[in-house]
């Protein structure tokens, strides 16, 4: 279905009308090759797969500022009012960018679309005024928001982390945002609440009391949570992963880690996770390791879309654009049954040297293409029965007699030594890696998409 394009009194993107479905013989730069919300692939539209977020933060604020240099851009939109005047043209500037995208969600931080205060109270107000601009325009347009985070992380009162913070004041401080920035995702309709553990985590061991930390981390998620059941929010709350940065070690450093945690704590009935790709590959995994771990457990919450650089050890942000990174990963969504209430969240920001105001459709575009063709492709290879074959084949030694006997717990120890000795030396299965690279290589090559 396509958005009802917003403009603000002055349109920020003139140049730029409703982005539409070319197909693939488009050179088009501004329309998609293969994104098409209507078509249908494993009996569901791309909309409803995908369903597609832009987030307020990268896109909106940052300009392209680095640790060497301020940024490159000059948003239009940051103009020289009051503070409530640039949120509203900054605000305007983003449903006007998502609605001519076509995508149907977005995603915030309290702090990206309103300003801090100077007193828990001020904030607060502040966050209003701005969420009942957001309420008119989501109204206005039939937006939605995928899902709403507190950034308790860039104030300096945070350095040594919100909910793990050694001082409790402002652990409790940290609280007043989140309690804030639910009550705005609650009001906004968001079908998700994330937290993204910023600066949970530490520098130095030797002053730090990592078992109280994670026991405060764990009460503090569970107070939040009652408050948001308490207060009509019937989504999920999503916990992001990331293994560094800014913190040296970080609590929540991959989703095997959080699953523990969740599982351990009680937690996992109302929480799943938030994959982002460029966070997964800091880990040392692969975007579609981290999707299947969680798809294991029946916790994928959403994904946070986007990638990082080989070569680089940090958290670049890039646009999706590695195919093979997006055929892997639906792969693992569409065998598990798709994304529910999560989706596709662009947490990724156009590089400092692009200074095109278009650049940001582009990259978006692209991103958006680059998911589709996932789509696409990883529902061809799933439909090959050979993919199945492969997989399963391997384990068929569980499936009858005494592998299954084993399964349900009824062999013990000696049992299984007994059935060696019988056996002897067991035959050898191949696990025909290759053969299942190149059967995807193939698919990703054979058909247009
Ligand atoms: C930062 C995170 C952050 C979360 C939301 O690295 O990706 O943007 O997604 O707080
Ligand atoms: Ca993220
Ligand atoms: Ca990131």
């Amino acid at each position: 279905m396509s958005r009802t394009v917003f403009t603000g009194d002055k349109p920020y993107f003139p140049d730029v009308d409703q982005i539409k479905h070319e197909g693939p013989g488009s050179d088009n730069p501004l329309a998609f090759k293969t994104y098409d919300p209507e078509r249908v692939v494993a009996g569901k539209t791309m909309e409803e797969h995908l369903r597609f977020a832009v987030c307020y933060w990268h896109s909106f604020c940052a300009t392209g500022g680095d640790p060497f240099g301020p940024g490159t851009r000059v948003h239009p939109w940051t103009v020289n009012g009051d503070r409530l005047a640039n949120a509203t043209e900054k605000m305007n500037a983003a449903f006007e960018f998502f609605t001519k995208l076509n995508v149907p969600y977005w995603c915030f931080h309290d702090f990206d679309m309103a300003w801090e205060g100077e007193s828990v109270a001020e904030s607060e107000k502040n966050l209003q005024a701005v969420v009942d601009l957001a309420k008119e325009r989501q109204k206005a347009t039939g937006m939605k928001l995928l899902w709403g985070t507190a950034n308790a992380f860039s104030n300096p009162r945070y350095m040594n982390g919100a909910a793990t913070n050694p001082n409790f004041e402002v652990l409790a401080y940290a609280a007043s945002q989140v309690k804030a920035a639910m009550d705005a995702t609650i009001e906004l309709g968001g079908e998700n609440y994330v937290f993204w553990g910023g600066r949970e985590g530490y520098a130095c061991l030797q002053n730090t009391d990592t078992k109280r930390e994670l026991e405060h981390f764990a009460m503090f998620l569970e107070k939040a949570r009652d408050y948001g059941r308490a207060n009509g929010f019937e989504g999920t709350f999503l916990i992001e992963p990331k293994p560094m940065e800014p913190m040296k070690h970080q609590y929540d450093f991959d989703a095997q880690t959080v699953i523990g945690f969740l599982r351990h704590h009680g937690l996992a009935g109302d929480f799943k996770l938030n994959i982002e790709a460029n966070h997964v590959t800091l880990a040392g995994h692969t975007f579609a390791h981290d999707l299947r771990m969680c798809t294991d457990a029946g916790l994928l919450g959403s994904v946070d879309a986007n990638r990082g650089d080989p070569q680089n050890g940090w958290d670049t942000d890039q646009f999706p654009s590695d195919l093979y990174d997006c055929v892997h990963g639906m792969m693992v969504v569409l065998e598990a049954g798709g994304i529910g209430n999560g989706g596709f969240n662009f947490d990724a920001k156009i590089r400092r040297e692009s200074t095109d105001l278009n650049d940001l459709f582009i990259a978006h575009i692209g991103g958006m293409d680059s998911f589709a063709r996932g789509l696409v492709i990883a529902d061809r290879i799933l439909s090959d029965s050979r993919s199945s074959e492969l997989r399963f084949d391997r384990y068929k030694s569980f499936d009858s007699g005494d592998g299954s006997r084993f399964e349900n717990g009824d062999l013990d120890l000696v049992a299984l030594r007994d059935i060696a000795a019988k056996n002897g030396e067991p035959r050898q299965i191949s696990a025909k890696q290759e053969l299942v690279e190149n059967i995807i290589n193939d698919y990703i090559v054979r058909g247009e998409c």
